[in-house]
């Protein structure tokens, strides 16, 4: 289907005039074209996409399918294959400027559109657009820069978060951010984002200096805890792609030195006591801030992390007590480097097909066990060439503690133990889609029953591994709801992120 999609572009490519007769009128002696998006762009993306292509200056700044393999590179840069959809054009703006060049544009001459930082999100359409419109993608806005002082760093929402780790952790420093290297930084940022760091400081986004922000009229705000964007500050804590496009990330910087870091393989055959001893973790272990776990895969492969070397480390005992092990690399006191050089490997892109859901319950030993049943007998039913990946992720009742002790955050979490699932399908073949998606709503539904029946079923959804369907803003809670709404009316009264953007967790759809 792509490719007849893809022909079907290049050959309406083929009969449109020239870019410059369409699109640059001199005003004056000055040499800035005034761009003047034709009346007839309306509703017509690859019009849009030569006015871009006169817009914007430089490298790869608009491309086209036409421009073959330049183009499908930039295509291909999502994490699922199934987000790879071939856009009218993409534009790769390379500063704050060109983004609100960008919505001006778009906004005139009313075309759609969707944005892309790492394009790790698994759902198609959201950071990712067919040919009916245009693809913002943020690659080209990878800076990190270290403040002065060295206690923040702004981040431009391109990066992948190894490169940001890259720059920091030789500086003895970090940032709360993702666990994985390639994974994108706007998108996990905007979600909340899960880090090795949640117990000690809380999420990602709850450790933000301030947002820089282009908003539907194309101006370029900064926003920060007590400026006169304060609002759109505290609403970028939980409301996502709802209000504009963030084209940097303040994070404060926190010192790091060396980590215990313990990767171990306990067989399957120990899975229901491994999983109690994740919530034994959770009750004892988790309370020490300095302690974090990371399951790898489904069954038991675990990352034991401590943020200090140590030979072992208290908080871990509930693990040190199932006995055999098989260690994936012996226990070593290494670098936060060293962290994702364990972690980025692990996952594959190419041609393969990736989609997965969340939901959220009380620790409760019994109840992964129950839970991580239901997934094995589920996706026994997988077609040949699929297979389901399980990963619970605790998260300490301190996450939400922490969240309030840095001003509050939109999500409506409770401060209790908790478990956030994540788990996920991969597959290459694309008539299995329907298939795939009919497991993954079964899962979600017979999962969430499960922990409801039990009575330690939590409302809250964690955005970034959250599936199309789920009602995301809604599990914050109506107060929270209410305020997102209320940000989004005041910076973006004719509702251009509603109703231009393809989709996303959006307002527009409550
Ligand atoms: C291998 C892997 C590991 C992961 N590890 C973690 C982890 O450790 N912690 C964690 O919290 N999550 C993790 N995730 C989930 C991850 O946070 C989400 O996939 C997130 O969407 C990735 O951000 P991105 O920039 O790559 O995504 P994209 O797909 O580019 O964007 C995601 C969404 O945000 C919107 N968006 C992106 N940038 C902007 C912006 N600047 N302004 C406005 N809207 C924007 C997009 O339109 C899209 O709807 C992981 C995912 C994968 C696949
Ligand atoms: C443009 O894209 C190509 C990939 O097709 C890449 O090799 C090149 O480095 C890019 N140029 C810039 C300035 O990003
Ligand atoms: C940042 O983006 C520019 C332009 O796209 C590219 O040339 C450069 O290699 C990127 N830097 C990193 C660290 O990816
Ligand atoms: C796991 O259990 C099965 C069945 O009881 C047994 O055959 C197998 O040897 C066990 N494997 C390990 C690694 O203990
Ligand atoms: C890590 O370093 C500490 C302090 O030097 C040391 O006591 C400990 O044995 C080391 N841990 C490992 C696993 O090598
Ligand atoms: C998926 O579920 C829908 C609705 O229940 C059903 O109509 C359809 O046949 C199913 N498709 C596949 C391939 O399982
Ligand atoms: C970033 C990334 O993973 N790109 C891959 C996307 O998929 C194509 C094939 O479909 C690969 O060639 C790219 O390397």
């Amino acid at each position: 289907m792509t490719i007849s999609l893809r022909s079907t572009v290049l050959t309406a490519l083929s009969v449109l005039p020239t870019v410059q007769s369409l699109v640059q009128i001199r005003a004056g002696n000055t040499a800035a074209p005034v761009l003047r998006p034709r009346a007839d762009c309306a509703g017509d993306p690859a019009c849009t996409c030569d006015v871009l292509r006169a817009a914007l200056t430089g490298d790869n700044a608009t491309l086209f399918p036409s421009d073959g393999p330049k183009y499908t590179d930039f295509e291909d840069e999502n994490y699922s294959a199934a987000c790879r959809l071939p856009a009218a054009c993409i534009v790769n703006p390379k500063n704050s400027q060109e983004v609100s060049t960008v919505v001006k544009l778009l906004v005139e001459s009313g075309t759609k559109f969707a944005i892309r930082s790492g394009g790790h999100n698994y759902i198609p359409g959201f950071g990712s657009i067919d040919e009916e419109g245009i693809l913002v993608s943020l690659e080209a806005l990878n800076s990190t820069v270290l403040s002065g002082d060295k206690k923040t760093a702004k981040i431009g929402p391109g990066n992948r978060w190894q490169d940001v780790y890259d720059v920091l952790v030789p500086e003895g420093l970090i940032v709360v951010g993702g666990r994985v290297g390639p994974v994108g930084v706007g998108g996990l940022m905007l979600g909340g984002g899960l880090s090795y760091f949640a117990t000690d400081h809380g999420l990602a986004f709850d450790n933000v200096k301030s947002y820089e922000v282009v908003l539907a009229d194309g101006t370029i705000v900064t926003a920060t805890a007590d400026n006169s964007y304060s609002d759109l500050y505290k609403g970028l804590r939980g409301g996502a792609s709802n209000f504009g496009i963030v084209t940097s990330y303040e994070l404060y910087t926190y010192p790091v030195g060396e980590f215990y870091i313990d990767a171990r393989s306990y067989s399957l055959n120990q899975t229901s006591d491994f999983l109690h001893a994740v919530a034994e973790y959770q009750e004892k272990g988790q309370l020490d801030p300095l302690s974090s776990i990371q399951l790898v895969e489904t069954g038991s492969n675990i990352l034991l992390l401590y943020n200090k070397p140590v030979q072992q480390a208290d908080a871990f005992s509930a693990f040190y007590d199932l006995g055999t092990y098989t260690p994936i690399v012996p226990a070593f006191n290494g670098s936060f480097l060293d962290i994702l050089a364990l972690t980025g490997a692990q996952f594959a892109t190419g041609d393969v097909r990736t989609y997965g859901e969340t939901f959220t319950h009380e620790a409760d030993g019994d109840m992964m066990v129950a839970l991580y049943d239901i997934f094995q007998e589920e996706i026994a039913n997988l077609p040949a060439g699929a297979s389901g990946v399980w990963v619970p992720n605790p998260i300490a009742a301190s996450v939400a503690t922490k969240g309030k002790q840095h001003g509050g955050n939109l999500l409506g979490l409770e401060a209790v133990p908790q478990q956030w699932y994540e788990w996920f399908i991969t597959w290459t073949d694309s008539t299995q889609d329907t298939t795939i998606w009919n497991i993954s709503q079964k899962i979600t539904q017979r999962c969430t029953a499960a922990t409801k029946a039990k009575g330690v079923s939590l409302p809250y959804l964690f955005m970034n591994t959250a599936g199309k369907e789920q009602d995301v803003l809604n599990s914050y809670g109506a107060a929270n709801v209410a305020t997102i709404k209320a940000t989004a009316a005041k910076y973006d009264p004719i509702q251009v992120f509603q109703k231009l953007q393809n989709d996303g967790f959006l307002i527009r759809k409550l």
